[in-house]
C-alpha cells in the first residue's frame, strides 16, 4: 500500500461504524508502555510490522499520549493556516512518522477451548492517520483523527505474544479536513482496545427514548443488529424485543434533572448495559424544544485540552470539566470542533449537559485560497465526509444529553456537507441538525451564527423563522469577555433564540519548561498565531478567570428583581424546588426564607443600620446535587438598602506646611515644584495622568489599540507649569503626546485637612480628542510594603465597565499579589472598581487610606505598566520595591474585539472636562 497517507479514501480494513457500548464480553485495555520510533517522513520500510522485529533499541511511549509532548518533535499552533503548502490530497514531504509496538497475550478466560474466537481492535483516537498490523499481516489504515476504529482480528489472535504494529503519521489527506483552531499534535491520544466478540453477538444497538410532555409517557424502543430483548426493571419493561416499541410513564431526562434508567439489551451470547434518558427535541413555531419546553442554550464550546496531556485527557479532567460547568450554571457544551472522548458524553447523560456534539472536520484554511477547491464541495472528498458523518452519528446516537448533530466546523459550504446533513437527518431524524457555515439554510435545521455582534443578534432573532443560536460567541481571550451580560438579555429576550455558546473553555497553555505555559511560537514554529489559542474561561491548569465567574453570574438559572421592600424571585430553568434562599445584610446579619417552586415574592428583611448599607439576596443548593454539595451558591443579587453617608473628603482643614523649597499637607510630602516626594515618611511618587492601559488581547487584536499608539497615549509627557501656595498647594501641568497638538490641562489642588490631605484632579482636554482612551486616572508610585489592600467597593475578583458581573459589592482583603489575574498572556487586568475607600498597608495594619468623593476603579501593580505590556509569559514579571497605584475614574470598556464586536457604546470612554477628588489619611496598626 503506497501513499495511503495522500489519498481521498479515508481508510480501509475497518469494520462499519457502531454504537461506543457497554458490553459483558471481555475487554483487554491495550493502553500502557508501548515501544516507539520516530522518522522524519512517511515512506518507510514497514519491516517492523513483523512479529520478530527486534525493538529493544526503540524508545519508550505511553499511550495514548502525543509523542510532542514526550520530548520527540515539537507541538505546533497554527489557528486558520494549514502549516503545510495547500495541495489536496498530498500532505508535506516532511512527515513525522511514529512507529508503534506493543506485545500482548491474551488473558486466560479470552480464550475459547484453543482458539481465541472472534475478536474487535478498536481504536478511539489517532491523529491523523494509521496503518495497523497485527502479528505481520496487515489490518489496514485509517484517517479521523477523533472518531473511532475497528478492526477485525479475531482470526489472528494466538493465545501468547500477538505483536500490534501501529505507524501514525502526523500529516495526511485527512489532516485537509482537521484544520481546527488548535495544537496540531500527532498520536495514538486515545484508548485502543481489544474486545471479545462472542458467538451471537450485539453489535450495535439504536436506542429510541421519546417523551410524549402531553402524556407524560415515555416511549422506549431499540434497535438492534442482532435479536436481542430489553430490559429496564424501574420501569417494569423486561424482555422487549428489539424493535418493538412500549409507552410508559416516566420521568424525563434534561440538564437539569438528568433522569437515567439502567437498561439492558442481551441476545444469547452478549449483554450490553445502557443509560436510558427519555426526551425529544422539536421544534414549534422556530423555537427549539426538548420535552416540550424552550431549550434555552446557556453553553461553552469545549475542545479537549490538558496541559501536559493535549488532548489525551485523563477521566479524571474530563469529569472536573463536566462538574465546573455545572458548578458555573452552563447547562450547555458544544464539542467543539469533533467528537469528546465518549466518557465525556457518558459523564454529560450522567450529571446533565445539552450537547451539540461535532463532527471531526474543519477546512477553514481554505479561505487562504478563497475557498479554491474547498473540499466541502470536491466530489473526491465526498466518501471522507460521510465516512466521518456516519463515525460521529453511529457512536453517539445513544446520548440522551446530544440534542443537536453539527456537520464540522469553518468548512465553508458545498455538496459534501449537504450529503452529510441527509445522511444525518435520513439516519436519526430524532435530532436537528447544525452547520454554522451553511448562511442560507439550505440543509440545516437551525441558523446558526458566530460572533455576531448585539444588534446583528437581535436581528436574526426577531426575523429568523427556524430555531437561531450562536454557536461561538463573547470570546473570552485574555481579560474579558465584555458585553456578556447584554447577549445573555438578547437569550433571554427572544424565544426563537435558543442561546449560544461562549468561546471556549480553556486555555490551551502546554506547560513549559520556562515559559510556564507555551502558546504559538513558543516552538519555534516558522508559521503559529501566537497567544489566539489561549482564549479559555479556565487557565491552562484548569483554575478559574473572572470570566468564567461572570458566565455563571449571567447564566444564572434564578432571577431577582427589588421593589423598595421586596424581592422577587423567578425560576429562568427548571424551578426552585432544589434551592434554600439566604440573605446577608453588610454589616447587619444574616437569615433565610421561602420562595414557592415556581417563583414568588417575599418582603424584605428591616435593618437599622447607619451608612451604606446593602442587602445580598442567595440561592443555594438545599442538598448534595451530584455536582455541587448543599449551600453551593447557584445565585445572587443585591440591593442597597441605604444610600452612602456624604463622602468624608470635606473634613476640617490644616494649613500647608511650607519649608524651603518643600511642603507638607497632612501625610504628603512635596518638592518645590509641587510634585509628590514622600508620603507617610516614605518616598512616593506622583500623580500623573494616565490615559493608557497595558493592551488587553482585545485592545491588541482589535483595531483601538492601534489608534492608541497613534494618538500616543502610552508616551505622555508632562510639564509643569505652576504651583500656587496658599491654604492649598495648587499645581497645573500640561500633559501631551509627542509629535501632537492635543494635550490635557491637569490640575492638582492639594488641601491639606487634618492628618489628611485632599487631592481634586481636574482634567481639561484641549485640542480634539475624538477617539475613545483607554482610562482616566492618576497613578502614584507607593513603597512596596504596603502590599495588604482591602477595600469597599466591587469585588472580589476584577472589574471592568463591561465585565465583573461576578463582583459584588462588599468589604474584601487581598494582598497585592493576589489582586493580579494571571492571564497568561500578560495584559491589563486585577482592577477592581466602584472603590469607595481602600486601604494599603503593611504587615503591621500601617499604611495609607484612599476614600473617593466618588466610587473609583483601582489597580495595584508591583510593575509598571511599561513592563506589563512588554510581558510576553507572566512568569517575566519580575516585582519591583515600589507599587504602582491606579485610581481611575473611568476606563474603557472591554469588549470581545479579538473576535467579536468591540466594547458597546455605552461603555466607551472618551476624554472629557472632569474634576474629582480623593482624600489620602493615614491608616495606623490595630
Ligand atoms: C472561530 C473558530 O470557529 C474557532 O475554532 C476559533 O478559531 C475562534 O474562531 C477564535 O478563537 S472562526 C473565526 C474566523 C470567527
Amino acid at each position: 500500500m503506497t501513499n495511503y497517507y495522500a489519498d481521498f479514501v479515508p481508510g480501509a480494513g475497518r469494520r462499519a461504524p457502531r454504537a461506543a457500548l457497554t458490553s459483558d464480553a471481555p475487554c483487554l485495555d491495550l493502553s500502557g508502555t508501548w515501544r516507539f520510533r520516530l522518522s522524519p517522513r512517511a515512506d518507510l520500510p514497514d519491516d517492523f510490522s513483523a512479529p520478530d522485529f527486534d525493538d529493544s533499541e526503540w524508545l519508550v511511549l505511553p499511550v495514548p499520549s502525543h509523542w510532542p509532548l514526550y520530548g520527540h518533535g515539537m507541538p505546533a499552533y497554527t489557528n486558520v493556516a494549514y502549516p503545510f503548502p495547500i495541495d489536496p490530497p498530498h500532505p508535506p514531504e516532511d512527515n513525522p512518522t511514529g512507529d508503534h509496538r506493543r506485545v500482548f497475550d491474551l488473558p486466560a478466560d479470552w480464550l475459547d477451548g484453543e482458539t481465541a474466537g472472534e475478536a474487535v481492535l478498536r481504536f478511539d483516537g489517532v491523529e491523523s492517520c494509521a496503518r495497523v498490523w497485527l502479528n505481520g499481516t496487515e489490518l489496514g489504515f485509517f484517517t479521523g483523527s477523533r472518531l473511532p476504529t475497528e478492526f477485525d482480528v479475531g482470526h489472528l489472535l494466538s493465545p501468547e505474544r500477538n505483536v500490534l504494529a501501529v505507524r501514525v503519521h502526523q500529516w495526511s489527506a485527512g489532516s485537509y479536513l482537521e484544520d481546527q483552531d488548535q495544537w496540531w499534535l500527532p498520536g495514538i491520544f486515545r484508548g485502543v482496545t481489544l474486545r471479545r466478540r462472542p458467538a451471537e453477538p450485539l453489535d450495535d444497538v439504536f436506542v429510541h427514548a421519546d417523551y410524549d410532555h402531553t402524556t407524560g409517557e415515555g416511549t422506549l424502543r431499540v434497535d438492534a443488529a442482532a435479536p436481542a430483548r430489553v430490559s429496564v426493571s424501574e420501569l417494569g419493561i423486561a424482555d422487549l424485543a428489539t424493535g418493538s416499541a412500549v409507552t410508559v410513564p416516566v420521568e424525563t431526562w434534561s440538564a437539569e434533572s438528568p433522569r437515567l434508567y439502567d437498561a439492558t439489551v442481551t441476545t444469547p451470547g452478549e449483554t450490553v448495559s445502557l443509560r436510558v434518558g427519555f426526551r425529544t427535541v422539536s421544534i414549534v413555531d422556530g423555537v427549539l424544544l426538548a420535552n416540550g419546553t424552550p431549550l434555552a442554550l446557556r453553553g461553552v464550546n469545549r475542545h479537549e485540552f490538558h496541559p501536559d496531556f493535549g488532548r489525551a485527557l485523563p477521566y479524571e479532567t474530563m469529569r472536573a470539566d463536566v462538574l465546573a460547568m455545572k458548578q458555573h450554571n452552563i447547562n450547555a457544551v458544544r464539542t467543539s470542533h469533533y467528537p469528546p472522548h465518549p466518557a465525556f458524553l457518558d459523564l454529560c447523560d450522567e450529571l446533565g449537559l445539552w450537547v451539540v456534539d461535532e463532527c471531526d472536520l474543519e477546512t477553514h484554511g481554505f479561505l487562504f485560497a478563497g475557498w479554491r477547491d474547498n473540499p466541502s464541495d470536491v466530489p473526491q472528498w465526498r466518501e471522507s465526509y460521510l465516512d466521518r458523518m456516519r463515525r460521529t452519528v453511529e457512536r453517539d446516537k445513544n446520548h440522551p444529553s446530544i440534542v443537536l448533530w453539527s456537520l464540522g466546523n469553518e468548512s465553508h459550504t458545498g455538496a459534501n456537507l449537504a450529503a452529510m446533513a441527509d445522511w444525518t437527518r435520513e439516519r436519526d431524524p430524532s435530532r436537528p441538525v447544525h452547520y454554522e457555515g451553511d448562511h442560507e439554510c439550505a440543509y440545516v435545521d437551525v441558523h446558526s451564527e458566530m460572533y455576531a455582534s448585539h444588534k446583528e443578534t437581535a436581528a436574526i432573532s426577531e426575523r429568523t423563522q427556524i430555531p437561531f443560536l450562536l454557536c461561538e460567541y463573547a470570546h473570552a481571550m485574555g481579560n474579558g469577555p465584555g458585553g456578556l451580560a447584554e447577549y445573555v438579555a438578547l437569550f433571554d429576550a427572544h424565544p426563537r433564540c435558543a442561546g449560544g455558546f461562549v468561546w471556549e473553555w480553556i486555555d490551551h497553555g502546554l506547560r513549559h519548561p520556562e515559559l510556564e505555559f507555551a502558546y504559538g511560537g513558543d516552538y519555534d514554529e516558522p508559521l503559529h498565531d501566537g497567544n489566539f489559542v489561549i482564549d479559555g474561561l479556565l487557565f491552562p491548569d484548569r483554575t478559574s478567570s473572572p470570566g468564567l465567574l461572570d458566565v455563571k453570574k449571567a447564566y444564572e438559572p434564578v432571577r431577582f428583581s427589588f421593589a423598595p421592600d421586596a424581592v422577587t424571585v423567578t425560576p429562568a430553568r427548571g424551578d426552585l424546588s432544589g434551592l434554600r434562599f439566604e440573605w446577608t445584610v453588610e454589616p447587619g446579619g444574616v437569615g433565610t426564607f421561602d420562595v414557592p417552586a415556581a417563583g414568588g415574592t417575599v418582603s424584605l428583611p428591616e435593618v437599622r443600620t447607619e451608612g451604606e448599607v446593602w442587602l445580598t439576596v442567595h440561592a443555594v443548593l438545599a442538598a448534595d446535587t451530584a455536582w455541587a454539595r448543599a449551600g453551593h451558591e447557584v445565585a445572587w443579587a443585591q440591593h442597597r438598602l441605604h444610600a452612602p453617608p456624604p463622602a468624608p473628603v470635606a473634613s476640617p482643614s490644616s494649613p500647608l506646611r511650607t519649608h524651603v523649597g518643600k511642603y507638607g499637607a497632612g501625610p504628603a510630602t512635596f518638592d518645590g515644584t509641587g510634585r509628590l516626594v514622600g508620603l507617610l515618611g516614605a518616598p512616593a511618587g506622583g500623580p500623573r495622568l494616565r490615559l493608557w492601559r497595558p493592551p488587553t488581547d482585545n485592545d491588541r487584536i482589535g483595531r483601538l489599540y492601534e489608534t492608541w499608539l497613534g494618538t500616543g497615549l502610552h508616551r505622555l509627557t508632562e510639564r509643569f507649569d505652576e504651583v500656587v501656595a496658599g491654604d492649598d498647594l495648587v499645581v497645573r501641568t500640561r500633559v501631551a503626546p509627542a509629535a501632537s497638538d492635543r494635550g490635557v490641562r491637569v490640575t492638582y489642588t492639594w488641601s491639606p485637612r487634618d492628618r489628611a490631605v485632599a487631592l481634586t484632579v481636574g482634567v481639561e482636554p484641549e485640542g480634539g480628542w475624538p477617539e475613545p482612551i483607554a482610562k482616566l486616572a492618576v497613578a502614584f508610585t507607593l513603597p512596596g510594603t504596603l502590599d495588604q489592600v482591602r477595600w469597599f467597593g466591587r469585588g472580589p475578583s476584577e472589574s471592568y465597565p463591561d465585565t465583573g458581573l461576578a463582583a459584588r459589592v462588599g468589604r474584601f482583603h487581598a494582598s497585592v499579589d493576589e489582586l493580579q489575574t494571571p492571564y497568561i498572556r500578560p495584559q491589563e487586568n486585577g482592577r477592581r472598581a466602584d472603590v469607595r475607600w481602600a486601604t494599603l498597608t503593611d504587615a503591621a495594619g500601617a499604611g495609607l487610606k484612599i476614600t473617593g468623593a466618588e466610587p473609583y476603579g483601582l489597580t495595584v501593580r508591583r510593575w509598571s505598566d511599561t513592563e506589563l505590556a512588554a510581558a510576553t509569559h507572566r512568569n517575566q514579571l519580575v516585582a519591583g520595591d515600589h507599587l504602582e497605584v491606579s485610581i481611575d475614574v473611568g476606563q474603557h470598556g472591554i469588549g470581545t474585539a479579538s473576535c467579536g464586536p468591540g466594547t458597546l457604546p455605552n461603555y466607551e470612554l472618551f476624554l472629557k472636562k472632569t474634576e474629582f477628588t480623593l482624600l489620602f489619611e493615614p491608616v495606623r496598626p490595630g
